[in-house]
């Protein structure tokens, strides 16, 4: 049986998790309406993922015996001064994640809540890696630049970088 204490704060993830999805979503339809259809394709797919995380976590606590709530969604912020503080925004919103899922990790082992505990490795290491390709996103950027041409060289990059679940994975593996 989940801690009703465990079980709020899994369901205050679903919340963070939900408004992610949402941000990303913005952040692609500014993008989009910008013509930046590279970066748009990578942030509506993150979108998704966010969802997909939301909905992992709700079926956890409701197989758990607890109850999953839905949670409002706060409108995300719609207007980015460029491209270069969209993924600002993207790098602070997954680090604030981060610290999120690792306050959680710490309530679960006070509580010793070994199966809850066991359950958000699996965050641990997809937070890992999404710190880890919004760093390498802005290096890119810091690099081509955010003027013409080498914006339109980091708009066409940009679709073929991916998570790497895999910590410590070698590029090849
Ligand atoms: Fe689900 O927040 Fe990042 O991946």
């Amino acid at each position: 049986m989940l801690p009703s204490e465990i079980e709020k704060r899994l369901n205050e993830q679903v919340a963070r998790e939900s408004a992610s999805s949402a941000l990303y979503l913005s952040m692609a339809s500014w993008c989009e309406s910008h013509s930046l259809d590279g970066c748009a394709a990578f942030l509506y797919r993150q979108s998704d993922e966010e969802r997909t995380h939301m909905l992992k976590l709700m079926k956890y606590i409701n197989d758990a015996g607890g109850h999953a709530l839905v949670p409002a969604v706060p409108q995300p912020k719609t207007h980015f001064s460029g491209v270069r503080e969209v993924f600002e925004d993207v790098l602070a919103s997954e680090s604030s994640i981060t610290q999120s899922i690792h306050e959680l990790v710490d309530l679960c082992t006070r509580l010793k809540d070994y199966t809850t505990l066991h359950f958000l490795q699996w965050y641990v290491t997809e937070q890992h890696e999404e710190e880890k390709l919004s760093r390498t996103i802005l290096d890119k950027l810091n690099i081509l630049g955010t003027e013409s041409p080498g914006l339109y060289l980091f708009d066409k990059e940009i679709t073929s970088l991916k998570v790497d679940t895999q910590i410590g994975a070698s590029p090849e593996a």
